[in-house]
């Protein structure tokens, strides 16, 4: 599909936060997903049940890390097969999520949490099969949970995060601070956000960049909410009646 090469060749060229990004192959051919959120440090709860990205009523530092990710094409994406993983070298300490059969329509969003000790209501997916239906409390996004151990999690002070095509091949990556594994060489997309604490590092549009999320509005996080606009960009006038 033209436009999504164009989209690639176009965030190839962007810069993100104080960094450059990297495009040093192209992504393998066909449509692909976009990661559009990554919460890798949990905010710390100040009473209010900031951190609780899960909405079980509990913050958990590890279970509720997500990813998020959007069907930023015009034609449905079938997102078995397709991989989330960090920097951890193979065994128990790697987050790994490998997608069930799910046919994810245009602009359908998908989150995928850590899920260690963490309650669920509602509709919620796992590797072994997609959620019966979008979850009402994420913005009706489909949400599974990768059904962490205690050991994966995704590192504050830096890591990445990658998302890999059915066929092994990476598509792009997402990574913050300092971390201690490089990301690997030929990635085609790297996108570095810098160190980020107290929330998510959120997309604010189709071709967006990833910033921090507490930056662009008054929330820490919004997993099924795949793009969010800075709240000066998109508050309505006075008076206007919202949209
Ligand atoms: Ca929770
Ligand atoms: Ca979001």
């Amino acid at each position: 599909m033209e436009s999504g090469v164009l989209l690639w060749m176009l965030a190839g060229i962007l810069r993100v936060g104080a960094q450059p990004t990297t495009a040093t192959e192209r992504p393998p051919d066909g449509l692909h997903p976009l990661i559009t959120e990554v919460l890798f440090a949990v905010p710390t709860d100040d009473g209010t049940g900031l951190g609780d990205a899960n909405r079980d009523g509990v913050r958990e530092a590890n279970g509720d890390e997500f990813i998020e990710i959007v069907n930023p094409h015009d034609e449905p994406i079938q997102l078995a097969g397709y991989t989330l993983r960090d920097s951890a070298a193979e065994g128990p300490r790697r987050f790994e999520f490998v997608f069930p059969e799910l046919e994810l329509e245009p602009g359908g969003c998908a989150v995928v949490f850590n899920g260690h000790g963490c309650r669920w209501e509602g509709p919620i997916g796992d590797a072994s099969r997609a959620p019966e239906a979008p979850h009402p409390y994420f913005n009706d996004a489909f949400v599974f949970t990768a059904r962490c151990s205690s050991r994966p999690s995704l590192a504050n002070a830096g890591d990445w995060v990658m998302l890999v095509a059915p066929d092994g091949r990476v598509v792009e990556c997402v990574s913050w601070g300092s971390p201690r594994v490089a990301v690997p060489e030929g990635v085609p997309r790297v996108e570095h956000v810098g160190r980020v604490s107290g929330s998510s590092v959120q997309r604010t549009a189709f071709d967006g960049q990833l910033v921090r999320h507490a930056d662009l509005d008054s929330r820490a996080y919004s997993p099924g909410q795949p793009f969010v606009k800075a709240e000066t960009e998109s508050e309505p006038p006075a008076g206007a009646g919202g949209w």
